[in-house]
């Protein structure tokens, strides 16, 4: 695909075709784990693609063929978080994680090869998850001193169930891509060299659908499971479709013109 960078950085590619975002972790070298740098690019990224009109579905992906993401980057693991080059160390993969859950447009992991410790926390947080046959999934955290008892622990619970979750944290066990496909972890597995095509179909059979009501569907979906910020997601696009009615504008511009607003007009919906 005629892939069109966007914004040069570091450790990520950010590019774009026709309507699709695309993030890629590019340190293959290291099976795509994350830095503090990677995690703030990824995160600015993201918020360029939300708030770019013309993007109505972003791909989520690592560079390589050979992992997804393999988790936060042990070697600059450091008291207290991930340290970068200002030595303050940070989980800023947590923030990441609550940006791809609230964006309003549908996030969809493309997998090949290892999405293991944070790594997998970032695909099951995702709407969508396409694995290629070589993608290997699992958690690490009990095995190198960590856990992700957000996210990464109630909503894997949520997507696979109470006993798998259990399962994958307690035995960090690997499991492969028909293993996923069997547990509802991934939507569909497909040979690597056709993992682009089809993440970009399903891309596209997305972006033919309307823009609003998929934005209302991400957010009634996790308005179940998010207590007060769920809602205020969900209310928040109530708002919005509220404000582009002939009844919200009625009352703003009265108040504009100086009158009493007329909402007599409006029906009564039973
Ligand atoms: C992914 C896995 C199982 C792959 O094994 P293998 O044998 O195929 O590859 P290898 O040789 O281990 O990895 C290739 C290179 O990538 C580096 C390795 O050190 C190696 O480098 P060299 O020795 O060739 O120089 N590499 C891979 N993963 C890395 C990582 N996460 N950090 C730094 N370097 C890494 C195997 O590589 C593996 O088990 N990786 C570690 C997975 C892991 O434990 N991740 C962290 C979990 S904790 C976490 O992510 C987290 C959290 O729990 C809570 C909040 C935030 C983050």
């Amino acid at each position: 695909f005629p892939w069109k960078p966007i914004k040069e950085y570091k450790e990520i590619l950010f590019q774009q075709y026709n309507g699709i975002a695309k993030i890629s972790i590019n340190r293959p070298h290291k099976h795509n784990a994350f830095t503090p740098l990677t995690v703030q690019e990824m995160s600015e990224a993201m918020e360029l693609a939300r708030q770019d009109t013309s993007v109505g579905v972003i791909i989520l992906t690592g560079e390589g063929g050979k992992a997804f993401c393999s988790g936060g980057d042990q070697s600059v693991r450091g008291d207290g978080g991930y340290v970068g080059e200002d030595y303050v160390p940070r989980l800023n993969v947590l923030d990441l994680q609550r940006q791809i859950r609230t964006i309003p447009k549908p996030v969809v992991a493309m997998v090949a090869g290892w999405a293991i410790g944070g790594g997998h926390v970032l695909h099951v947080i995702c709407d969508l998850s396409i694995a290629a046959e070589n993608a290997r999934f699992g958690q690490t955290g009990p095995n190198v001193g960590s856990f992700d008892g957000g996210f990464g622990a109630s909503y894997l619970a949520r997507v696979v169930g109470q006993k798998k979750a259990r399962e994958i944290w307690f035995l960090c066990d690997q499991y492969d891509a028909q293993d996923a496909l069997q547990m509802g972890l991934v939507n569909k597995v497909v040979p690597l060299e056709e993992l682009e095509n089809t993440t970009v179909a399903w891309c596209e059979k997305i972006l033919e659908k309307s823009p609003l009501a998929l934005r209302m569907l991400k957010s009634a979906f996790n308005a179940e499971l998010d207590g007060q910020a769920g809602i205020q997601e969900l209310a928040g696009n109530a708002t919005l479709l509220y404000y582009l009615s002939d009844e919200a504008k009625e009352g703003k511009n009265a108040f504009l013109e100086k009158r009493k607003p007329d909402f007599s007009k409006f029906p009564k919906f039973p």
